[in-house]
């Protein structure tokens, strides 16, 4: 394998790096209160609200444009295994839980494998516009494999954005290395910028060939995380920052993260919910840590989105996922399947069909956009509430009750339709019959919310939704989601106007751990 020196690596694509740093910079300042109607910054941003060179880096990557998740896949490559930190709610048995789901195990790969599998993936999905490095371990504690792949990579297949995750111990000594391969979507993974609370998180780090404890550890690793963020954003990188939310150990302390991650010209924070299990043997699984409820992790994006860009639609995925977030068509593309298959990498059949995907998106901008005009002058009323939805993607409301494996939540006010987050849950339907005990957990998975969205649903569940105050809605079956959820609102407020019902705040809501796992 070619090795990659990373002392020599020149800086890539330097002459408009000012430009886009100073459209960052001004970005920042945009965030999304004010409630005038117009699409939110942040991954619900849309191209009317960013400078052009930074929407031509987002428009269809699934992870930092929300809207285009709803079009767009990725995929990533288990080129990585090795880690060189512990994390508390990480048992190396499994991919990492910075950037994947826990307890769950990749198929590792060559970065020859790899990029095989990215060409095979891109032929069969031509709306995968991403491929990431995500584990199993951390990419950039196995630089050579990770740099290789994206060598090869980019030579074959040069209409792919690169991204990367990585907790950010070895960042600072591979940012030229990463802006040499145009990898211009950076993650790091940052749970405190305290050593006191990183302590509670990272029993060791692995660093300078020793092993490194306690506060010392987390000292270093924040040390290295600031500033391989302020690297990667002095050079034109869009950064991500994600964080695990740690209900008791971190889950005040990351509005400070937010900040500091701003100031730093992060362009996006993903503050997940904590999965921990007994079963996956981690330290917090074992001694009973528990992940934060559905409106606990609401409330902390909330009060962070004044400060800056929030992603809510993440959903932790695999080493090695493959499809449309909230999709695993990973077990199509196995090794075994990849090396046997004829693949021809047609680029000008991958344009074609992402310009229906674009005609497609233009429509339902246009329909929501419409919508929303009915809603004029009816700016004084205060009144929210959440929904969930059933889709398959392109953004309409597109799949059963029954075969739902999430539903994704959206908040409706007079300013419109917003996305804030999605809810995983088992199936209802299984082999064709409702299950009893899984509709229940449905129901606590989604009782926050005022409705639920689907294109079909049998007459037992719904029954039982009504029962527990949750509004079935099937008349919306293939038509575009948050057009929808507008015509909906608009409707809902005139009967709490008419006194025909009364308008309640709903309670909480669980985040199944169990959902996360087996899904
Ligand atoms: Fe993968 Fe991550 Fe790149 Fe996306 S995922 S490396 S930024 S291409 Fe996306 Fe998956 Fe959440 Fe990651 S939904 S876990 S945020
Ligand atoms: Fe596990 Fe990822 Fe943490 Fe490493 S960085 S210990 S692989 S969660």
């Amino acid at each position: 394998m070619e090795s990659l020196s990373t002392e020599t690596a020149a800086v890539g694509g330097a002459e408009s790096i000012d430009d886009v740093m100073q459209k960052i910079a001004e970005h920042k300042g945009c965030g999304t209160s004010g409630g005038s109607g117009k699409a939110s910054c942040g991954s619900g941003a849309g191209e009317n609200d960013l400078p052009q060179e930074i929407w031509d880096k987002v428009k269809n990557h699934p992870c930092y444009s929300e809207e285009a998740h709803h079009h767009y896949a990725r995929m990533h490559v288990a080129v990585a295994p090795a880690c060189n930190i512990q994390c508390n709610y990480c048992n190396r048995k499994y991919d990492c839980a910075n950037e994947s789901r826990p307890g769950v195990v990749s198929e590792k790969l060559t970065p020859e494998q790899a990029s095989k599998k990215v060409l095979a993936v891109a032929s069969t999905i031509p709306q995968m516009t991403v491929l990431g490095i995500a584990g199993p371990g951390d990419p950039l504690a196995n630089p050579e494999k990770t740099f290789k792949t994206f060598e090869l990579i980019a030579a074959t297949a040069p209409d792919i954005k690169l991204c990367l995750s990585t907790n950010g111990l070895a960042l600072p000594e591979h940012v030229d290395t990463i802006a040499k391969f145009n990898v211009d979507h950076v993650t790091i993974t940052i749970n405190m910028v305290d050593p006191d609370v990183g302590a509670q998180i990272y029993p060791w780090i692995y660093y300078n060939h020793k092993r490194i404890y306690g506060r010392e550890a987390a000292e270093i690793l924040t040390q290295h995380q600031m500033r391989g963020l302020e690297m990667l954003t002095e050079r034109g990188i869009l950064c991500k920052v994600n964080s695990v939310m740690i209900p008791g150990i971190n889950d005040k302390h990351l509005v400070e993260v937010n900040r500091a991650v701003k100031s730093r010209g992060a362009f996006l924070h993903n503050i997940m919910p904590l999965i921990s299990s007994p079963e996956h043997g981690t330290v917090f699984g074992l001694n009973g840590q528990r992940g934060p409820t559905a409106q606990e992790l609401k409330a902390l994006q909330d009060s962070c989105e004044g400060e800056m860009n929030m992603m809510r639609h993440c959903r932790q995925c695999r080493a090695d996922a493959v499809g449309l977030l909230g999709e695993d068509r990973s077990a199509e593309f196995t090794t075994d399947k990849i090396m046997a298959m004829e693949v021809t990498y047609d680029l000008e059949s991958r344009k074609a069909y992402q310009t229906k995907v674009e005609e497609e998106r233009l429509k339902v901008a246009a329909a929501k956009n419409a919508e929303l005009a009915t809603l004029a002058g009816e700016d004084n009323v205060d009144i929210k509430i959440l929904i969930a939805v059933a889709t398959k993607g392109s953004g309409r409301v597109n799949e059963h009750f029954g075969h739902a494996k999430e539903f994704q939540i959206y908040e409706l006010s007079t300013s419109g339709a917003k996305f804030v987050g999605h809810r995983r849950v088992d199936l209802y339907c299984q082999g064709g019959y409702g299950e009893e005990d899984s509709l229940d957990t449905i129901i606590r998975a989604i009782n926050d919310c005022t409705a639920v969205f689907v294109a079909k649903i049998g007459g037992c569940p719904k029954n039982d939704l009504v029962k527990a105050g949750i509004d079935p809605v099937d008349e919306f079956a293939f038509e575009f989601i948050e057009q929808s959820a507008i015509t909906y609102f608009k409707r809902y407020l005139d009967k709490v106007k008419g006194g025909e019902i009364e308008h309640k705040e709903r309670g909480d809501a669980t985040i199944r751990q169990g959902a996360f796992i087996t899904a």
